[in-house]
């Protein structure tokens, strides 16, 4: 009797450690066995200090949440290049039936002799005559990625109705600044800044495309049609991701627009649902700095988690989204993220109208400085995911 019970304990301590094996890299999709979690708190330092002012939140907090991002997650950004050059290769008064200008803009950026290319599409409003709030697209859904401007618009990029709202939209694709491939991605900026490639703590494509967005903020700043005090990022999924890490990173821009940017991007990584930090560091080992493969299956020993990320936007807005059948990017985990992020804005007294619990699916949280929505429906960036961005950005750069 004895050692049938012994061996019935064995049995299941081998059940148990196979089973914990398995989930090691494994991905959940059931709310009933996320395991509890501890968040790094926004408004605490790494010794411990407690902030309670804007002054230590901008001055202390924020810089080392900002450096530990770079140094363990999306990668340290080139600080210097030698020198950018804005040509316009096209001009079209006439586009959607004469409502917008079309602007083909090649940025040129030059460092150690060599240089790239972003190609820029922007659609400007002919009706207005002072200059524009904006949209940048990080586009990551261009069929032809490197090789020509995108004029084309869809649900995607519906820039005509942008233009009908009075906004200038533009967008480049992120294959100028690095491919998205494994093997090739260095072929782009990385020839800039070759150094990068070598160091653990280089940023990796991600990287590249945040400061592809920012050259082209650099662009805005030269354009007199474009208010570039009123310019919202926008980002789908890894495209999300980028467009919150430019955002973090550049304070020109005015709002941040992520919209199903899961894992790495506005979804909590220690909560286990989805995307884990294994699952995309094999699937994309290009898109995030060496030093983040470290973190694989120990995301608890991340200094950061990504509702810091949406905190250093603070105090400027940031509009999240989901999508009720996208359980790959958690919809539970972004919006607790956005959650989590409040006390940053609290500091700056700055209102956020989340409620308490994810909100019921197509009903947008926009009159706050944290927004967000669960639409009905798959990964994407749709129409609906637009009209919103504009609500959303209506309420902070008009209605104000
Ligand atoms: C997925 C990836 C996600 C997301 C997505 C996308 O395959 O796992 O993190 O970035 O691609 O960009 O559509």
């Amino acid at each position: 009797m004895r050692i049938e019970k012994t061996m019935i304990w064995k049995f299941y301590l081998v059940l148990i450690l196979a089973s914990s094996a398995l989930s090691v890299g494994a991905q959940n999709f059931d709310e009933s066995k996320v395991p509890p979690y501890t968040l790094p708190e926004v408004l605490k330092t790494y010794s411990n200090k407690q902030v309670k002012t804007v002054k230590r939140w901008e001055g202390k907090r924020r810089p080392e949440i900002l450096s530990a991002f770079e140094e363990n997650v999306y990668g340290h950004t080139p600080d210097s290049f030698d020198s950018i050059n804005f040509s316009l290769d096209r001009i079209d008064h006439n586009a959607f039936n004469g409502k917008a200008t079309l602007k083909q803009v090649l940025i040129t950026i030059f460092n150690h002799n060599k240089s790239i290319d972003i190609r820029l599409s922007l659609y400007v409003p002919n009706k207005e005559t002072n200059p524009v709030p904006a949209f940048l697209l990080i586009h990551n859904r261009r069929k032809e990625r490197s090789v020509s401007w995108d004029n084309t618009p869809s649900s995607f990029w519906p820039a005509e109705k942008i233009i009908d709202n009075g906004y200038a939209v533009a967008t480049f694709g992120v294959g100028d600044l690095a491919p998205d491939n494994k093997d090739t991605f260095m072929n782009g900026a990385f020839q800039l800044f070759p150094s990068q490639l070598e160091a653990e703590n280089g940023m990796r494509t991600i990287g590249a495309w945040a400061w592809g967005a920012s050259r082209v903020m650099d662009y805005f700043m030269d354009d007199q049609d474009i208010d570039a005090e009123k310019v919202g990022v926008v980002g789908h999924s890894r495209g999300g991701k980028t467009a919150l890490w430019a955002a973090a990173q550049d304070q020109r821009f005015a709002i941040c627009f992520t919209n199903c940017s899961g894992n790495t991007g506005a979804a909590l990584s220690r909560r286990w649902f989805g995307e884990t930090i294994r699952k995309i560091n094999t699937s994309f080992p290009h898109w995030f700095t060496d030093n983040y493969k470290k973190f694989n299956d120990h995301e608890d020993l991340l200094p950061v988690d990504q509702h810091m990320l949406i905190a250093l936007v603070a105090p400027r807005p940031v509009y999240a989204t989901s999508a009720s059948e996208d359980l790959w990017a958690d919809p539970k985990g972004t919006f607790l993220a956005m959650k989590n992020a409040e006390p940053a804005y609290n500091l700056y007294k700055l209102k956020s109208a989340l409620p308490d619990n994810l909100p019921e699916l197509n009903e947008p949280i926009i009159n706050s400085y944290l927004g967000y929505h669960i639409k009905e429906g798959k990964h994407s960036l749709a129409l609906y995911d637009w009209e919103n961005f504009i609500k959303f950005a209506d309420f902070h750069f008009k209605a104000k």
